[in-house]
């Protein structure tokens, strides 16, 4: 019954199979996921196509799903003459910024998968949820991909768009709720000034940021919430 927390695989399917192993996920278990499951690695729909078969995986979206999510919907699409006078302006810069970010083994993968499993990839991406509130061991934690722009005290969470969650690093330094631990990915921990544990997962000013840099030569990490245990592969 317990939840756990991981984020940034960035394709890494080996790394993420290790873990799911290491962490000995069961049935009962729950395990966050908190976007940018693709790009870089060579794996992202490897991983995707299992998390979708669990549904005691939840998937947040990272900027890396939102970017690929427009293109995917494009290349889905069947070539035409009017789809391809259709690609407006902003479809072709959306495909250039995704694939400076790391998108073409994602693309590349994509294009070997039959016409339903492209589709069901989609369909899934599609499913991705900005934020979670939970609740364990008497402790509330807020998990978002990036980090809270225009934060206060009081706004919502239901109150912040998407691109307030997914793109902009927090500040580590700053406590946001005094009663409540902010869990984010997005940004690798070794790019955290003074951070006494490079790579590793960061615990301060309760914040818990958990991107160890997996798919830029880092590791995968992964939190549990019911013990604080860390674990790395
Ligand atoms: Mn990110």
């Amino acid at each position: 019954m317990a939840i756990y927390c991981m984020s940034d695989i960035h394709g890494e399917y080996e790394k993420y199979m290790q873990m799911l192993n290491l962490i000995e996920l069961s049935d009962d278990d729950t395990i966050y996921v908190l976007g940018d499951v693709i790009d870089r690695g060579s794996g992202s729909i490897d991983v995707l196509m299992d998390m979708m078969r669990r549904p005691n995986v939840i998937p947040l979206i990272g900027n890396h799903e939102y970017m690929a999510l427009s293109c995917l919907r494009v290349l889905s699409q069947e070539i035409t003459e009017e789809s391809i006078a259709g690609l407006s302006e902003d479809v072709i810069t959306g495909f250039l910024e995704w694939q400076n970010v790391g998108g073409q083994p994602t693309i590349d993968e994509y294009h070997k998968l039959c016409y339903t499993d492209k589709q069901d990839v989609i369909e899934y991406l599609g499913e991705f949820e900005l934020y979670k509130e939970v609740e364990c061991v008497g402790k509330t934690y807020v998990l978002v991909h990036a980090g809270l722009d225009n934060f206060a005290a009081d706004r919502p969470l239901d109150d912040y768009d998407l691109h307030e969650m997914i793109f902009n690093v927090p500040d580590y330094f700053f406590t946001y709720y005094p009663d409540k631990y902010l869990v984010t990915g997005h940004s690798p921990t070794f790019n955290i000034d003074d951070n006494p544990n490079p790579g590793k997962i960061y615990r301060a000013n309760n914040h818990i940021a958990i991107d160890c840099g997996s798919g830029l030569g880092g590791k995968l990490g992964c939190i549990c919430l019911d013990t604080g245990e860390e674990y790395y592969v």
